[in-house]
């Protein structure tokens, strides 16, 4: 198998969801396209990744095209060819966006950045499919897809300038691909016209392994090493009941389902927190992929989680070293020029109508990130003593 493939938990939907409300009727004038009838809630997720099954459980779809990058393939890694579609909300794109940054090579592969608000994806008024929409600066504001609110169109947003296409959806269909889900991060073939892979897992990877002729930083963040030990804390722990965990908690339809997750979430967040008060990173003392994994999830803890997602047993804030080690990785410019709280809490908060209907969005952003982490001698203590 080659290294950008990795078996790891996927999970496949395995009914359809059903929302049993109708929304209002869809006019907002702010909206890409007018809609003059009541749409179904109902049909919002026909694509989406936020389907349960029959006892309400959130199961994740698995990505769909995988593709790896890698020499003497029909995708070999080459410059200015690979174009990455990004939405600096989304904790798996970010992280991808993040290892850009990290490994430098952001001169030869092109990135584009969404709205944070799902829009409406289709000028057809019986189409009420909503997800990742492009926007310029300054264009004017969006509305939930109820119509409510106004979020503004900012700086970071970054159309695709070689596809124009205005969303997500778009471009998938272009690839011919008309089933969804939609999905960010999307990593696209500029020379052959084709999405190349829409699983994080593996597009990390490649950015890791596969760029090293052009990457302005030769750092690896899968050392050999590790990697064992690494991808069976993420299969046991970290992707299950910490990355997907939130999902599972915030996605649940039914109280059995969440509090199985819920539960998960914190006896898998003291485990991280004890094993991170002796230890600078999870793998030791090394950054690694995971590491990058775990602080996507936990950097969205307290702004968003435990109030979206109902994970609020406790909250990052009450794991000094969860905590100290969010502001550790976040010290890290690349890491930090990768994050953007106002996507993030826009995103969550005014994308999904059946959690937060008016597309309120709460004050609290969580724990100050630039104060010092005091990690530098976790783990080295004792040989200093
Ligand atoms: N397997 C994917 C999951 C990506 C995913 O679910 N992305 C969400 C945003 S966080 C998305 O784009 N959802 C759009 C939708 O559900 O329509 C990965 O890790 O790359």
């Amino acid at each position: 198998m080659h290294r950008c493939l990795k078996a790891y938990p996927l999970f496949f939907a395995v009914s359809p969801n059903a929302f049993a409300f109708t929304l209002q009727p869809f006019l907002s004038s702010h909206s890409s396209f007018k809609q003059s009838a009541p749409v179904l809630l109902s049909s919002l997720n026909m694509a989406t990744n936020l389907e349960t099954d029959k006892k309400g459980t959130y199961k994740r779809n698995a990505a769909k095209h995988r593709h790896c990058i890698q020499k003497g393939s029909e995708f070999p890694p080459e410059a200015d060819r690979y174009h990455i579609h990004i939405s600096l909300a989304c904790p798996w794109a970010d992280g991808v966006l993040a290892m850009l940054y990290l490994k430098g090579l952001d001169h030869i592969i092109s990135h584009s950045v969404v709205h944070p608000t799902w829009g409406k994806t289709s000028p057809d008024p019986e189409d009420t499919h909503f997800g990742w929409v492009y926007k310029k600066p300054g264009d004017d504001p969006v509305s939930n897809p109820l119509g409510h609110g106004s979020f503004k169109c900012d700086e970071s947003l970054l159309p695709d300038e070689f596809t124009n296409v205005a969303s997500v959806r778009e471009l998938y269909n272009q690839c011919g691909d008309n089933s969804g889900p939609y999905t960010t991060p999307t990593v696209y073939d500029k020379k052959t016209k084709q999405i190349v892979c829409n699983e994080s897992t593996e597009i990390l990877k490649m950015l890791n392994f596969e760029f090293e002729d052009f990457a302005q930083n030769k750092i690896n963040f899968y050392p050999e090493e590790l990697m064992e030990d690494l991808h069976q804390l993420n299969d046991a722990v970290v992707y299950p009941k910490v990355n997907n965990g939130v999902y599972r908690c915030g996605f649940a339809k039914s109280q059995e389902a969440y509090d199985i997750a819920v539960e998960e979430i914190f006896v898998a967040l003291d485990q991280l927190e004890l094993r991170l008060s002796k230890q600078r990173y999870l793998g030791g003392s090394m950054f690694t992929w995971l590491d990058l994994r775990l602080f996507m999830t936990m950097v969205r803890f307290d702004p968003v989680y435990i109030t979206y997602f109902k994970t609020n047993a406790k909250r990052l804030v009450d794991y000094p070293n969860l905590l100290g080690f969010v502001r550790d990785v976040y010290s890290m410019p690349s890491v930090k020029k990768s994050i953007n709280l106002d996507h993030i809490k826009t995103h969550y908060f005014t994308s999904h109508p059946h959690l937060n209907t008016f597309g309120i969005i709460p004050v609290y952003d969580g724990p100050d990130l630039d104060l010092p982490h005091g990690r530098e001698n976790v783990g080295t203590e004792e040989r200093t003593n």
